[in-house]
């Protein structure tokens, strides 16, 4: 008899494209179905057929109180009742941008939207129109949504321009799009000598996560500030996944890098679908309706949305919530890399705040090429056998993972004890 997840999935393949709304839920590179959830709650997650699972996914990093938190809850009741939308101005929407401004200093002024391409679509925008240029420098491994200009993929590394990875994106819509190597200095410097002057925008992930997770190495984010202040380029940081997840000064306050602008998403709206874009007044102060760049949204600044990501960040904000989050994230990894040094397993792993990566590979990678040199098969075998002992983490070699402030010891206990019994007959 076929599992309800086996039915739903054969069911959903028939109405959407590949059975998912999103594509890297499809478990496509893990291989096998995906899971169709039906409740969470904290740290647990159960799919239709009624099996629980540690969930390290928290929908991909919003969930940094883990699901249905009681606060959360409780404010997208009170608010909904009141109505859902206006798409009219309301007073929790400037509450949130006024807090958005208060814990990021680099943000004067900010735009809510609805979704991280969003805020990279129209950060990009914003730049090309507050410099009048158009050539834009992106990273390899980086993603910043699915916006045309910046859904490419270099060829090879250094300096290349890019190649579209999606069909439907027209060559010249890319021409203006240079790709480089991410942590490469040489690179870097070498576009801004050919382009400089002519670069609207730097876009870059502070923490890259989309590559599993890759650290910035010494001075390149330091580097693009100095090299984007030079030539008058807008150094624009993707922070809708390392935004509140890396620290409550996100990663521009952790590597203490002021950026132009900002892009949020994920934790700000604190599992509703919310993001935002914001920076330095002069360059925001281009924007529609007193600039002559563009950007609109139905439901941007959505009321219930608002009131989930208020009631996210005031969570956050307590005294110590990052550090327990770093200290409880920093003991999984310890732990799964204890494990498999136990059993001999090419593996290492690191962590920044509430986010981390396990590598299938000695050292830990610094560049897409060294990420993609990672042992695949294995990481799709952990993967299974994890989530066979009810641990559910990102359905890809190539995505961090996430630890919210309601996984406790018992499970980073649990997980490191399914890794153990993994790793002894592996
Ligand atoms: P959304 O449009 O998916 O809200 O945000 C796009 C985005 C922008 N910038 C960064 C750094 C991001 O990580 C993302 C989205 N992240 C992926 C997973 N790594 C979302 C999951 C999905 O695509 O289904």
């Amino acid at each position: 008899m076929a599992s309800r997840n086996q039915q739903l999935f054969e069911l959903s393949q028939k109405f959407i494209p590949g059975g998912v709304n999103s594509p890297v839920r499809a478990f496509k590179s893990v291989g096998g179905n995906p899971i169709f959830f039906q409740r969470g709650q904290g740290a647990h997650v159960w799919d239709v057929d009624g099996k629980s699972y540690i969930d390290y996914v928290g929908s991909w990093g919003p969930l940094i109180l883990g699901h249905a938190h009681p606060e959360v809850v409780k404010a997208v009741q009170n608010t909904a009742q009141n109505g859902l939308t206006f798409g009219a101005p309301t007073e929790t929407e400037l509450e949130i941008a006024e807090l958005i401004c208060e814990l990021l200093p680099s943000i004067e002024q900010v735009r809510l939207v609805s979704s991280g391409t969003e805020a990279g679509m129209s950060a990009i925008r914003l730049a090309r129109g507050y410099t009048g240029r158009s050539f834009i420098i992106k990273f390899e491994g980086c993603y910043h949504g699915h916006d045309d200009a910046l859904l490419v993929k270099a060829g090879s590394g250094a300096l290349t321009f890019g190649n579209p990875s999606s069909a439907g994106v027209p060559e010249e819509t890319v021409e203006h799009t240079i790709v480089l190597d991410y942590n490469d200095l040489a690179g870097l410097e070498e576009a801004f000598k050919k382009y400089g002057n002519d670069i609207a925008a730097v876009i870059v992930e502070p923490v890259a996560g989309n590559m599993n997770l890759v650290a910035p190495t010494e001075g390149f984010l330091s580097s693009l500030r100095d090299l984007c202040t030079q030539h008058g380029s807008v150094l624009v940081f993707d922070e809708v996944m390392t935004g509140f997840r890396v620290g409550l000064g996100c990663a521009q306050g952790l590597y203490q890098i002021k950026p132009d602008l900002t892009t949020l998403g994920k934790v700000i709206g604190g599992g509703m679908p919310m993001a935002a874009f914001g920076g330095r007044r002069d360059i925001m102060q281009c924007l529609a309706p007193i600039g002559p760049v563009y950007q609109a949204g139905t439901l941007s600044g959505n009321p219930v949305a608002v009131a989930a990501g208020l009631a996210t960040l005031k969570q956050i904000k307590e005294p110590g919530f990052y550090e327990q989050l770093g200290e409880k994230t920093q003991q999984l990894i310890n732990g799964v890399t204890v494990a498999a040094e136990k059993n001999g397993i090419n593996f290492s792993a690191q962590s920044i705040g509430g986010m981390f990566g396990f590598y299938f590979r000695k050292e830990i990678p610094v560049s897409f090429s060294e990420v993609m040199e990672c042992d695949k098969d294995s990481f799709n075998k952990f993967f299974h056998a994890m989530l066979h002992e009810g641990i559910y983490f990102a359905p890809s070699a190539f995505e961090a993972g996430f630890v919210s402030s309601v996984h406790g010891d018992t499970e980073i206990n649990q997980t490191i004890s399914a890794a153990e019994k993994i790793f002894s007959t592996w």
